[in-house]
């Protein structure tokens, strides 16, 4: 039987499809979900759930003393747009919850964690395309710049205490089932919902804005598959590079109205663009495809079909 498991910012995005996917995996009574809000009914009636502020030491410690937790997946954080925004609500939240579960694995007191980084960890001078696991990084946003140092930090907690952490840079990620909130690559999950309810969209990146993006099967897939690999195979331990494909919102339009012809996009960037801007338009994995064995399954075809077919029900 798998020990128990601990997902921070299960009500996000990717935290509850983590939790779905970890409860089949290891059955519902071993993956405590938590979340500073209640999520929605599906996450609430499929297993445990605490309400759990990521920046409470003491709450998280109580947490996982009273399941016998073994496992934390960090899921809470501030994305790029918000953080912007509110530059020091965002350095604390993301900071102090990485702290939090770092300082209860260095005491033993749970044996494994993941805490995901991003694309945004790169910056104006890294090279855009083909973005190389270890290069020029000098992140320009508040979010980039929070996820820099959470995977120094995760490094140096390996190296100094052992800690097994692990990570992956998600790039942007493309879902159905809970909505992305606060994320500069949110446009192509919004463009979904409004192409079916609207026949229409209003794009806040410009035409032409490369980013490299994910479906949500291939980030669950990629994060349970690095979770599960022998420690000896993981041989990054700040985070790791992934990729999917990449695109741009002229592109993803185009894939768009090969179901719904009517379809139109236009255009009206804002404060977002810059961020977009600093950031690499497509990522080399190598790394992760050699150590663990990762690779992609959906384009960008593949992710519209599902998107459009889940979303009208
Ligand atoms: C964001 O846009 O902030 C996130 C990310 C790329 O980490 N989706």
């Amino acid at each position: 039987m798998h020990k128990p498991i601990l997902i921070i910012g299960a009500c996000g995005q990717i935290g509850t499809e983590l939790t779905f996917e970890l409860r089949s995996k290891y059955g519902a009574e071993n993956v405590i979900a938590s979340d500073i809000r209640e999520g929605g009914e599906a996450l609430m009636q499929s297993g445990p759930f605490e309400l759990l502020d990521a920046t409470n030491y003491a709450a998280i410690e109580d947490v996982v003393m009273h399941y016998e937790i073994d496992e934390v997946y960090l899921m809470a954080a501030m994305l790029s747009a918000t953080a912007e925004k509110f530059p020091m609500r965002a350095w604390n939240l993301n900071m102090n919850s990485l702290f939090n579960v770092l300082n209860l694995a260095k005491e033993k007191k749970i044996s494994k964690v993941f805490w995901p980084s991003s694309i945004a960890v790169f910056g104006p001078n890294t090279p855009k395309q083909n973005t190389p696991q270890s290069t020029v990084m000098e992140p320009s946003t508040v979010y980039g710049i929070s996820k820099q140092s959470g995977e120094r930090w995760c490094e140096y907690y390996y190296k100094k205490y052992g800690v097994d952490v692990r990570s992956v840079r998600y790039p942007g990620l493309i879902s159905w089932k809970t909505m992305p909130g606060g994320g500069t690559t949110d446009y192509a999950v919004e463009i979904y919902h409004e192409a079916l309810k609207k026949g229409s969209y209003e794009c806040f990146l410009d035409s032409d804005t490369e980013l490299p993006m994910m479906y949500m099967d291939d980030a669950i897939r990629a994060t349970v598959s690095l979770m599960d690999s022998p420690a000896e195979k993981i041989k990054v331990r700040s985070s790791y590079n992934l990729a999917g494909m990449n695109f741009t919102p002229k592109q993803m339009a185009e894939s768009i109205a090969k179901h719904i012809s009517a379809f139109k996009i236009s255009y009206a960037p804002d404060f977002r663009q810059e961020i977009a801007d600093s950031w690499p338009s497509s990522i080399d994995d190598s790394a992760a495809r050699k150590e663990w064995g990762w690779e992609p399954r959906f384009d960008l075809d593949q992710t519209t079909q599902e998107m459009l077919k889940n979303l009208k029900g």
